[in-house]
């Protein structure tokens, strides 16, 4: 039997830096809307696995936060879900965000894989927005930094090349079995989901400090029948941020919450009835018992 004949499974690990395109990846990879997307680094809190299965085989990708330097124990036990993330896997992928400069935080990821021992693919994200002469300098300047598998420059936003990222992830990935059943796309509980939306909501209709100061948590997410009933408490640390989430006569929450629950009906497939509700926790991104809470550096956002 030829080895492409095999069927082959494994786990993949996606990282890089905050903002690089991680989560746009594993979404467009799987087909589906699983990790929550925005313009504003440190979006991804929690290891979120998504599966793609072929006739091939399967492959289990894993999305992580971006690799930062921690300040609050928030961000250290992010940092701790990246380690978590590297145990057992068979490939890292390796995003970088091709259309800004190498810089330290490009370097700080560098050092990072170098200390691993793991097979690791490059990939040049945003190349639909990066001017052609600048992708080769960038190949080499990385060739010379690491000794990587492969260098694919892509496009998760368009999905140019992700056809051929996934023939080489096959390639690399041992003879195994399914893990997972060839339906399932992800062990996230859609109680987990229906949060993160929420919070993917608020991180779209804010700025500034506000989006690392936001968390969500999920008090009560009930079925029944065709109706879902799902009430959200938005967490942010002053009670300045509290006004600007509610907006003048309580707008910007009004269209957080329809923005939400839209995804939300798709994603359950029935029709939701969504109440949001903000708080104010001082110093939540410090607070061990509350971060337990959200099962913030725990190793899978399934736990929630
Ligand atoms: N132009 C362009 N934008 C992209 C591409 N991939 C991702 N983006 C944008 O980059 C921003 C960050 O994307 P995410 O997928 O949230 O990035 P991430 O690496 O998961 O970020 P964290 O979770 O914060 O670590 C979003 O505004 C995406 O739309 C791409 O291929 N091209
Ligand atoms: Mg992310």
């Amino acid at each position: 039997m030829r080895t492409e004949d095999l069927y082959k499974s494994g786990f993949v690990a996606i990282l890089g830096r905050p903002n690089s395109g991680k989560s746009t990846l594993l979404n467009q990879l799987v087909g589906e809307k699983i990790s929550i997307v925005s313009d504003k680094p440190q979006t991804t809190r929690h290891k979120i696995l998504g599966i793609l299965s072929q006739k091939q085989g399967q492959i289990i990708f894993l999305d992580t936060p971006g690799i930062h330097k921690p300040g609050h124990e928030l961000n250290k036990r992010m940092m701790r879900t990246v380690y978590d993330s590297l145990e057992g896997v068979d490939l890292l992928l390796v995003l970088v965000d091709a259309s800004t400069l190498f810089g330290s935080g490009d370097q700080y990821v560098v050092d990072f894989i170098r200390e691993r021992e793991l097979r690791t693919i490059l990939l040049l994200n945003k190349i639909d927005v990066l001017r052609k002469d600048k992708l080769l300098p960038l190949i080499s300047l990385y060739s010379q930094k690491f000794d990587f598998a492969e260098i694919v420059p892509i496009s998760a936003l368009k999905r140019d090349n992700l056809e051929l990222l996934i023939q080489l992830i096959f390639k690399y990935l041992p003879e195994g079995p399914a893990f997972y059943p060839e339906d399932q796309f992800t062990d996230c509980h859609e109680r987990f989901l229906v949060g993160e939306l929420v919070r993917e909501k608020v991180l779209l209709n804010t700025a500034e400090e506000l989006p690392y100061s936001t968390t969500v948590l999920v008090a009560r997410f009930e079925e029944k029948g065709e109706l879902a009933l799902i009430h959200c408490d938005i967490y942010v640390e002053r009670d300045s941020q509290r006004k600007i989430i509610i907006g003048s006569q309580g707008m910007k929450l009004k269209n957080i919450g329809t923005e939400a629950r839209t995804e939300m009906e798709s994603l359950l497939g029935k029709k939701v009835y969504l109440e949001l509700f903000v708080k104010v926790k001082p110093k939540w991104r410090d607070n061990p018992r509350f971060l337990d809470n959200m099962s913030i550096g725990f190793s899978t956002g399934a736990r929630s």
